[in-house]
């Protein structure tokens, strides 16, 4: 009997009655911390508490859990598998505690028991399975998919280690690895009688099933993946979905022979081998990195996913040909693509179908998402390793792009130019499949994540596969969720949405257009005002305690967090702070005429992105000389707390009055941290790039600082030949501030330290920095004239929040539903 059949009888009777009252959580609170902890009360540490509280807001949505299982089982409607890599998700007793609408009863009987929920709030680890936007899309949508009771289950990978942790020694970054497991993970639900053999290497071959010849993999190694199950409740709708990651592990535990014989190196080698897979998160973004374990994380957890789906998920005797009425697999970028040809291999070499119907299947259950415009950034594998680790799987695309290669040459002729563009196989500089042209192939449809990206996608990256597939490629616009990154973020801004408009915006989010008519209400904007206080004093708070960094009181509060990256332009914010400070300390500028400003940075750099770690070091040193300087007066702080992630991320967007989105037009495919600022009320300062297009077009001109090239005037100076030493020339502040860099002034002295950055933006500045800079300064210049008028700049905060409703994830998430899942209505 499955795993799911097996729940049903449980499901009927659960277990543990939910804790709904202030004394039925105390008491199994108590219960947890006593019996599942062992510890008595008053013997009992912080963690302890944690895990029991958790323990106990787990087991109040149990039962609701295992019935979605359950029903979704039975229901045997379409709906969705979303594979990604990456699931970065935060704090998880924050967000089931809003979700279960649990937080009050849980507050008052933790303080019953004499302890301070928020205490226990900030123990959490978060779990930092993600790089970045990437990741947290991945992780509003399965937020988005259970609050919209669309029956859906994320898969992915449980990485024993997470995101790097981020450390600064003088300076420069250092990365520690991340134990999120280290006290306990009281969220997850290992299945080990669930666990998937996924295999790996060897060679095929063909043999005779009657008449026809049909072809087997005989892998040389495999190892076991076990499925954790994350909970995953929807917003106050009593549902709960699943997350489930899965953790490698060997087929079997250790060799006892040489245990015995002494070697116990050996005896666990391929314990340790087989875990390797799951070890550890790749701390790239944007760039993949060629590297073999990477490719068999990537099958490893979609293989996993595929045969858990066709195991579990479908009734007894389901005709496999009505497949993509059941399911569609979301590849969240090209990591999961391997699972193009998995599910190929499982149809004809295991389940016995006929290729072409095999295909025909495959076609339907594919959908794929692009998340990059970056050239670099479109993962290939090498068919040396691919044909090594997965021979099957190479000769699977080898006919797939034989067969489309036919297709095309149907349509356009012996266009030879046009066929070695459009094959999946690239010949230069190697052999190698283009996991984007896979994808594309196979792909029901092709999705970029904002209008911009999407457009670009079809006229630049892929304009061959727009022309031969017409209707295939489509655009869905970001989201967030606006449950963690506005109510559990903001709960000032929550209360004052609420009293405005009404309850129930959190899940309707064009409630928020409501918010236009108090725009002009003074009261209101006064409100507002103070909310948006209150968020600075509480993030002064945590800056001083986290990090002994000190916010500038009464300041412009001017943010830029993201990851480290060349295209994002760091760089541009920098000379922008050198400038203003370079006017100060040449005495050109008196301090006490700059608006009083705290920029916060937030960012990690891949650990080989040596460009990236220079800027991050180059950072850390001017605001250090900054915030010493005592001509400065304390108007400018230079403030870059380290380890960036979600759960600062809940703290620091809410105090925001500034939002940087300041990236080269045409290079950043969307942006999620630009939506929720928005959100939150921060005025946004940026280029025409990825979703700020459409926040520009939504809040209103004049409620945006817009500035820079755009994307086809970027393609112009770039034809024209770009030298950035022109602009350097022509702009004196550009001058000043490069030369006061240059100079070795954040250096002590040393001129070699930052040289090569410094030369970066003079003889090369891919990302154009230079030729924005003016402008840039120009907007800066806009953005503190406008701030001085603060009855104007509420209002335009507050219009800010009431026209980004559309940025909600819930909206992205039925632009799929209806434009590529086909996904009946919710359970
Ligand atoms: O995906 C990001 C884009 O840069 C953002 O513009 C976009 O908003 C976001 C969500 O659509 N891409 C991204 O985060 N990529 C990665 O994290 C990544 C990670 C590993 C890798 C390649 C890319 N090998």
């Amino acid at each position: 009997m499955s795993e799911i059949r097996a729940t049903h009888t449980l499901a009927l009777a659960p277990v543990i009655p939910p804790a709904s009252t202030v004394d039925g959580f105390v008491q199994e609170f108590l219960n947890n911390l006593n019996f599942r902890q062992g510890v008595a009360l008053s013997s009992s540490s912080q963690n302890d508490r944690y895990l029991a509280l958790a323990q106990t807001v787990r087991d109040y949505l149990m039962a609701r859990w295992l019935e979605d299982q359950r029903a979704q089982f039975e229901r045997q409607s379409k709906g969705v598998c979303y594979l990604s890599a990456e699931y970065l998700l935060g704090r998880q007793l924050d967000n089931n505690l809003l979700a279960s609408d649990l937080g009050g009863i849980a507050a008052e009987a933790m303080s019953v028991c004499g302890i301070d929920l928020d205490e226990l709030r900030g123990l959490e680890v978060e779990p930092g399975l993600g790089n970045g936007g990437l990741g947290r899309l991945a992780a509003c949508f399965v937020d988005s998919l259970a609050t919209m009771s669309v029956p859906s289950i994320g898969y992915g990978i449980r990485y024993e280690y997470g995101i790097f942790r981020q450390t600064f020694v003088d300076g420069q970054q250092a990365e520690q690895p991340d134990q999120w497991l280290a006290l306990g993970s009281p969220w997850e639900f290992p299945h080990p009688e669930a666990a998937q053999i996924v295999s790996f290497g060897g060679h095929t071959e063909r043999y005779q099933d009657g008449d026809v010849e049909r072809t087997r993999w005989i892998p040389a190694w495999n190892v076991q993946a076990v499925p954790y199950n994350y909970m995953v409740p929807g917003y106050h709708n009593g549902r709960v979905n699943t997350l489930r990651l899965w953790s490698a592990v060997a087929t079997h535990a250790f060799d006892l022979r040489i245990f015995n014989s002494g070697d116990y190196a050996e005896a666990v080698r391929a314990q340790t081998f087989a875990s390797n897979i799951s070890k550890v998160l790749y701390p790239e973004d944007s760039t993949p990195q060629g590297k073999e374990l990477r490719l068999q994380q990537q099958y490893f957890f979609v293989a996993a996913s595929v045969s858990d789906f066709l195991d579990h998920h479908l009734a007894d005797g389901f005709d496999l040909t009505k497949l993509p009425d059941r399911v569609i697999f979301q590849l969240n970028d090209t990591h999961p693509v391997i699972a193009v040809p998995e599910l190929m291999r499982v149809l004809v070499d295991v389940r016995g179908l006929e290729w072409d119907a095999a295909w025909e299947i495959t076609r339907g259950c594919f959908a794929y998402t692009c998340h990059t415009l970056l050239p670099e950034a479109l993962e290939e594998w090498s068919v040396d390793l691919l044909g090594r680790l997965l021979p099957r799987h190479l000769e699977i695309i080898y006919r797939i792009n034989e067969e489309f290669l036919a297709e095309v040459r149907e349509t356009y002729g012996d266009d030879e130019l046009r066929i070695r563009n459009m094959s999946i196989i690239a010949e230069h500089p190697e052999r190698a499949i283009r996991m984007a042209y896979l994808a594309t192939v196979a792909g029901a449809k092709v999705n970029g994540v904002a209008e911009l990206h999407s457009q670009l996608l079809r006229d630049k990256v892929l304009p061959d596969f727009a022309a031969f597939f017409p209707g295939k490629f489509t655009n869905v616009t970001n989201g967030v969720t606006p449950r963690r990154f506005l109510r559990l973020a903001n709960p000032g801004l929550s209360s004052l949405i609420t009293e405005a408009v009404g309850p129930g915006w959190e899940t309707d989010l064009d409630r928020l257009q409501g918010l236009e008519a108090y725009a002009d209400d003074a009261g209101f904007r006064t409100a507002f005002a103070e909310v948006k206080a209150q968020n600075k004093v509480r993030l002064r708070h945590e800056l001083l305690a986290r990090d002994g960094l000190v916010v500038g009181e009464d300041h412009l509060m001017d943010v830029m967090v993201k990851r480290l990256h060349e295209y994002k332009r760091q760089m541009l914010k920098v000379l922008h702070i050198v400038s203003l400070y370079e006017g100060i300390a040449s005495g050109r500028v008196a301090a006490a005429e700059v608006t009083p400003r705290t920029f916060i940075f937030g960012a990690k750099a891949a650990p080989g992105y040596a460009m990236a770690k220079r800027i991050i070091h180059l950072i850390n040193a001017v605001g250090s000389v900054i915030n010493d300087d005592p001509r400065v007066e304390g108007r400018l702080k230079v403030l870059f707390p380290p380890n960036y992630n979600v759960t600062l991320a809940e703290r620091v967007i809410p105090a925001a009055d500034l939002s940087e989105q300041i990236s080269l037009a045409g290079k950043e495919a969307s942006g999620t941290g630009n939506m929720k600022f928005a959100l939150n009320g921060a005025l946004t300062i940026g280029t025409d790039d990825g979703a700020n297009v459409e926040i520009r077009r939504l809040v209103g001109d004049e409620n945006f600082f817009l500035f820079g090239m755009t994307e086809p005037e970027v393609e112009a100076l770039w034809s024209t030949g770009y030298r950035p030493g022109e602009f350097y020339q022509a702009d004196e502040d550009l001058r000043r501030a490069l030369d006061l860099i240059a100079s070795g002034a954040f250096s002590g002295g040393d001129r070699s330290t930052f040289e090569p950055v410094v030369s970066n933006l003079l003889y090369d500045d891919r990302f154009m920095v230079l030729a924005d800079f003016a402008e840039y300064i120009r907007a800066q210049r806009e953005v503190d004239a406008a701030y001085a008028d603060q009855d104007a700049w509420n209002r335009a905060a507050i219009l800010n929040v009431a026209r980004c409703g559309f940025f909600s994830s819930d909206r992205s998430m039925r632009d799929y539903i209806n434009g590529i899942w086909h996904t009946p209505p919710a359970l």
